[in-house]
């Protein structure tokens, strides 16, 4: 049962109480996670080795998979599975193909030209988790705007199963993606491997994926101790729920599930106009509850979260907007009206019949979100992601004329003479 909270009564300060995630960074992880970056760096593949035998729990000959491991297991899931993953797999390559868009050159004076030309990050890292949920499903959010955006080298890592091997869904999505090799590592020393290379796994440009505690901390390690980048500060799925009268209860409930059955740490937040509603989805929450394989991970996400009760929908929005979702669903009629006051969210599911689950599988959207509050200032994965753009000017005989006096001025009150001398050699 979500403990409900009412809007108008929250001080500012408890606002920020509810509205702050639990970050319980502890010491232990980041120890744990240095020496395992220390035996990666120092050791390489063999590191990697007696990592997977202590962690994973077998002995590999070969840190990875070839093509014909690959398409081998690949072919071992049901045709159905297939082509449940091939649509996902066309949705989100039809809705990322738009996202390369050329934009214009500028003439910013005559003669000065300016314009901006994208080019890919050539090297990425995918980590796609194993554990408790193998996430096939991460592979295509992050594997199709790589290849969209033309990397040259994708690097994937996951880690084994305990008979050296990985699972068919993520064999499938390799081989549409077209990637002929995955590497068997997995958690903290995937991370460090694919920022500092070993001799089997080369060094990326920038590293991708969501992961356990031990992973992210690697991430943000590796980001400050290499020249590696990482796609987003990661921390645990949430979903803030926007649900009036309108709204179905049932189905309100399903959607805080589906986000509760993630990890024990996850949070579904229902923001509703009414205690009535709140009451609904409880009961709600109560009997699907009883019948769900994963309940116990999702009672505890669901202990971890709560209810507001505000008395119309411009407040929910409100209370919404500060706490910046990873995922927000307006289970409400007035949806249309309401989409323009939203200000802080990671992804966006309209009306009764669009359930989160959807973009997280196959509508075509990414499901790679900022978390934490990350939503007030980063985007989700797009193509973006994985390309720079790089700016380029060319100046005119006439252009130098025009802008020439300018920058000798602006470098003259800079105190800075070489670079005023710079333009005045070519008048
Ligand atoms: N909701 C997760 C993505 C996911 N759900 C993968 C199922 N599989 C984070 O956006
Ligand atoms: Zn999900």
């Amino acid at each position: 049962m979500l403990t409900s909270y009412i809007y108008s009564q929250l001080q500012e300060s408890d606002i920020q109480r509810l509205t702050a995630r639990n970050t319980d960074d502890t010491n232990a992880i980041q120890d744990t996670v240095l020496q395992i970056i220390d035996s990666v760096r120092n050791e390489g593949d063999a590191a990697l080795t007696a990592l997977a035998a202590k962690f994973d729990k077998v002995n590999l000959d070969r840190l990875y998979l070839d093509k014909e491991e690959i398409e081998e297991l690949a072919m071992t899931i049901t045709r159905d599975q297939q082509r449940a993953l091939e649509i996902a797999f066309q949705n989100i390559h039809k809705f990322h193909s738009t996202q390369l868009r050329r934009e214009r050159k500028v003439e910013t004076m005559p003669g000065v030209s300016c314009w901006r030309e994208v080019r890919p990050i050539e090297k990425v890292g995918l980590y796609i988790p194993g554990g408790s949920a193998v996430l096939p499903s991460t592979l295509l959010m992050l594997g199709v705007p790589a290849r969209i955006a033309g990397c040259k080298e994708i690097v994937v890592c996951s880690p084994p199963q305990s008979t050296g091997k990985i699972n068919g869904f993520v064999a499938y999505c390799l081989h549409l993606l077209k990637i002929d090799k995955i590497y068997l590592v997995g958690g903290a020393q995937a991370v460090a491997a694919m920022a500092f290379g070993t001799e089997s796994i080369p060094k990326v440009d920038k590293i991708f994926g969501p992961g356990n505690q031990f992973v992210t901390k690697a991430k943000s390690l590796m980001q400050s101790l290499t020249n590696v980048s990482i796609d987003m500060p990661a921390g645990p799925s949430e979903v803030l729920v926007i649900a009036d009268e309108s709204a179905n209860p049932a189905y309100v409930a399903a959607d805080l599930l589906a986000q509760a059955e993630h990890g024990p740490d996850s949070q579904a937040v229902l923001v509703a106009t009414s205690a009535t509603i709140v009451q609904a989805v409880n009961d709600e929450l109560a009997k699907q509850l009883a019948i769900l394989p994963r309940a116990e991970i999702a009672k505890m996400a669901i202990a971890n979260s709560y209810a507001v009760i505000t008395e119309n929908l411009q407040d929910a929005m409100a209370f919404s907007n500060n706490y910046a979702p990873e995922h927000l669903i307006l289970e409400t009629d007035q949806w249309q009206t309401l989409t323009r006051s939203i200000i802080n969210a990671g992804s966006v599911f309209l009306g009764h019949l669009t359930p989160e689950s959807a973009g997280d599988y196959a509508s075509g959207t990414n499901h790679t979100l900022p978390t934490s509050g990350y939503a007030r200032s980063y985007s989700g994965v797009s193509v973006d992601s994985f390309v720079k753009k790089i700016t380029f000017q060319h100046i005119s005989e006439e252009g130098l004329q025009q802008i020439g006096s300018t920058v000798e001025i602006l470098a003259e009150l800079e105190g800075l003479h070489a670079h005023k001398n710079a333009v005045s050699i070519r008048k």
